[in-house]
């Protein structure tokens, strides 16, 4: 068996997912639309190897993190074959800004091909969300639905020109991690229920907005919808926020930006970092106008990136990050 490696790109939500679906699978509770950014991605070798082992940015992993990678294996190997799992992550890891979907939708890609699955991109996306739910959003290129069923796929967005400044608030790893919060979120949030009845609304109006290219429709869902998953999240029991009063200030200068005329509109994540969804002709002025934010640590622009795809070598790559 030769070596293989893959590349996949972090993806921001638009629309988001909070919550699984009760059973086994990591199914999620509501479908979901996003973004597959340029800027951020994970290469990942796998190879045939003695004993299971995964370096993360040339760190060997144990514990739970290696746990996760080796459950993901055993969906796929056959005669419980040793692999070692080398990645490197141009994302922050564990900061809201979506590591583990680049990596699971990197490794599924490196594992469909090293144990030769055969698997299209819809299998593929299914494949990747057992490692992570927003992992099969990674597959596509550019906007993916996430289907409920477990599935995604890519959208058309044709019609728009998206582009999305992604600001740094801290260099903290967030207290809470995704899962976690989630399903506290789903126990004991009298908000949770009302989430999820109201979910597919959002959703397929966002669609809508994307068929008829309305950028201001889709971004004012955009808002909407991550406004809604924190309001849930904040109703659990112990409360759980991931905003710092600098996502706060970031958020308070996108609203002033957009009553003086501009475009733009804000998501934030299992994290304090806030992206901003603009388009290519207010990139530079809001770019300056964020840099300028006291405390704002860098500010990143990301166009739609490629979906996950084989390399032909096993060299790294260099990142931006
Ligand atoms: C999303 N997030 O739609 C939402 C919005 C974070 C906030 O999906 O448990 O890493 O690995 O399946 O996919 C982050 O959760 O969770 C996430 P797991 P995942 O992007």
């Amino acid at each position: 068996m030769q070596p293989v490696s893959a590349i996949a790109h972090a993806n921001i939500a638009l629309i988001k997912y909070w919550g699984k679906a009760p059973g086994d699978g990591n199914l999620p509770a509501t479908g979901s639309l996003s973004l597959t950014l340029d800027c951020f991605f994970t290469q990942t070798v796998i190879q045939k190897s003695n004993q299971d082992r995964f370096i993360l940015n040339g760190i060997e992993q144990t514990g739970e993190r290696l746990a996760r990678v080796q459950a993901f294996l055993d969906l796929v190997r056959v005669k419980k074959i040793a692999c070692e799992v080398i990645s490197e992550n141009h994302v922050p890891t564990q900061s809201g800004l979506a590591s583990s979907a680049s990596g699971f939708a990197a490794l599924a890609c490196a594992a469909n091909q090293f144990f030769a699955l055969g698997l299209d991109n819809r299998a593929l996306s299914e494949l990747a969300r057992r490692g992570s739910g927003s992992a099969a959003r990674s597959i596509f290129p550019g906007l993916a639905r996430m289907h409920r069923e477990g599935y995604a796929e890519g959208i058309d967005a044709r019609k728009l020109d998206l582009n999305m400044l992604v600001v740094h608030c801290s260099n903290l790893e967030k207290q809470v991690d995704s899962r976690t919060a989630m399903n506290l979120t789903a126990q004991t949030s009298a908000y949770y229920p009302e989430w999820i009845s109201s979910h597919q609304a959002d959703l397929d109006d966002a669609l809508k907005a994307v068929w008829h290219g309305d950028f201001k429709k889709l971004g004012e869902l955009t808002e909407y919808s991550t406004l809604k998953m924190h309001a849930s999240m904040l109703a659990a029991r112990p409360a759980i926020w991931y905003f710092e009063p600098l996502s706060w200030a970031v958020m308070n200068a996108v609203r002033d930006w957009r009553r003086q005329g501009l475009q733009a509109y804000f998501t934030l994540d299992a994290g304090p970092h806030v992206k901003v969804l603009c388009q290519s002709n207010d990139v530079g002025v809001l770019k300056t106008g964020l840099e300028k934010i006291p405390g704002v640590l860098k500010v990143q622009h990301a166009k739609p990136g490629p979906g996950a795809y084989l390399l032909a070598g096993h060299s790294f790559r260099e990142g931006r990050v």
